[in-house]
């Protein structure tokens, strides 16, 4: 087995949504390692039940490697390319809940199951019935009992209280562990007490990367927070919020964005534009935005507030639609712009994992903004990002930046490779400011890894 990639600043998250194993590893040598991405995150590696909307990867049916992703020969192989380039893995890890369809069938890699029956795995006492609502399903979200033992959306709701679920739950984490896996993010926590995944963790064979996906419901009785003493946990409030600042209110009120909106602690927040449910809920912003998509980005990655992960979608039109596949449902290689939105290659997010990586540990200072839709921030001495979100160009403005004098990248416009930039140059004169104008919703952001 692989061992696992050496930690460094890189702590960049990309979501390669429903990619097969054989182009997340293409992109982690093409794209993810050179342009600084840290973690890639995967879809669920197990075996599933066998059909093609993209939420099959939602319902195991067996921990075997194997699914309409690739093999798991195909999976070793990516874990292993990817940290050649650099880049660590985490898996996204269904453990509340088998498969949801009331009648059995046979699973993605021909293992026979039935609802609440998965053969030399669980049988029926190893599942939940909660005795409420008529069918076990989740109802209310006021409840905290309803949402941790009753069912999501019928998903057969695994006794995580069990000892023997929570030894075969870590008996297939562990497995992902022996190929050489960095972390999980651990779906559906928010269904799992707190304390039934510390009992997980603790029989894993060596750290990981945790990240838990805990909704926030304004008043419900799980928090968040709960969850914090496991590792990291998902901040679901961020994306609306920025969505509505961009879309409704102000960047102006960007200006202490984070933990005093309310938020999780800075150091266990994962935060994102949108994700592969939020962007089929709508009140986030996704590629369909375009321009306001990209801002929203660029703001995320220079804003030292959490864990950034950048999403990287199929392009749908359904909400059930799943990705490009063949006509034996295999998932089929991505090409980008086809079918595969690609996000985290779009040139601004992508040259903004490098102003992240470089603005590692920076401070903010140096804040601006006009009231409204115009703002500016400096990353303490290392990088500085002014977003003009107005109707209207900002023309003959000089920003203090604090940055040394210098000639630098603008690298929303222009890459920065080899020594030199693809696009504008901005400089940084002796007392540290720079004049330049900036385009109706358009960006500049300089820092000190794209320094020429
Ligand atoms: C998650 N996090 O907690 C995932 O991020 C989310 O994408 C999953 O839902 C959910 N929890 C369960 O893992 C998706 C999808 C659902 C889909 C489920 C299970 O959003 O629509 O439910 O996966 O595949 C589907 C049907 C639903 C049906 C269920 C069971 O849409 O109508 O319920 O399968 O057959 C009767
Ligand atoms: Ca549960």
């Amino acid at each position: 087995p692989a061992t696992a990639a050496t930690p460094g600043a890189k702590k960049v998250i990309v979501q390669l949504f429903e990619w097969n194993w054989t182009s997340v590893a293409a992109e982690c040598t093409s794209t993810l390692g050179p342009k600084g991405y840290g973690y890639v995150q995967v879809s669920p590696p197990q075996e599933h039940v066998n059909s093609s909307p993209w939420w099959v990867s939602y319902q195991p049916v067996s921990y075997r490697i194997e699914s309409r992703k690739g093999t798991r020969a195909q999976f070793q192989s990516m874990v292993n390319t990817c940290h050649a380039a650099g880049v660590k893995v985490i898996v996204d890890a269904v453990v509340n809940h088998m498969s949801g369809q009331e009648n059995g069938g046979t699973g993605w890699a021909g293992s026979s199951y039935g609802h609440y029956n998965y053969p030399g795995i669980y049988s029926a006492q190893d599942f939940h019935y909660c005795g409420r609502n008529g069918n076990n399903d989740i109802a209310n979200y006021n409840d905290r009992y309803e949402v941790q033992n009753c069912e999501l959306v019928n998903l057969a709701d695994l006794k995580t209280e069990s000892e023997y679920v929570r030894g075969r739950l870590a008996a297939y984490l562990n497995d992902l562990l022996s190929l050489g896996v960095d972390g999980f993010r651990l779906d559906g926590s928010k269904h799992m007490p707190a304390a039934d995944i510390a009992a997980i963790k603790a029989k894993l064979n060596r750290s990981a990367y945790l990240v838990q996906e805990v909704i926030y419901g304004a008043g419900e009785p799980i928090q968040p927070a709960e969850y914090t003493g496991n590792g990291d946990v998902h901040e679901f409030r961020y994306g609306k919020d920025l969505a509505r600042m961009f879309n409704n209110e102000r960047l102006a009120y960007l200006k202490n964005f984070g933990e005093s909106w309310g938020y999780l602690s800075s150091a266990k927040a994962v935060v994102f534009t949108d994700n592969h449910d939020t962007q089929r809920e709508g009140g986030v912003l996704t590629y369909r935005d375009r321009g306001t998509y990209a801002l929203a980005n660029a703001f995320m990655l220079a804003w030292p507030y959490g864990t950034p992960a950048v999403m990287s979608s199929f392009t749908y039109s359904g909400r059930d639609q799943g990705p490009p596949a063949d006509g034996s449902n295999r998932i089929t290689n991505v090409t980008c712009y086809s079918g595969w939105e690609c996000e985290h290659r779009w040139p601004v997010i992508a040259n903004m994992v490098g102003f992240r990586n470089a603005t590692e540990g920076a401070g903010v200072s140096n804040w601006y903004d006009n009231g409204y839709q115009h703002i500016a921030f400096s990353r303490t001495g290392k990088g500085y990002l002014t977003i003009n979100d107005e109707g209207s160009a900002v023309n003959g403005r000089s920003y203090y930046t604090g940055l040394p004098a210098g000639r630098y990248c603008d690298v929303v416009h222009g890459t920065f490779s080899n020594g030199s930039c693809s696009g504008p140059v901005i400089t940084v004169d002796s007392s540290g400011w720079f004049a330049a104008n900036v385009p109706a919703h358009d960006a500049i952001a300089i820092h000190i890894g794209a320094k020429l």
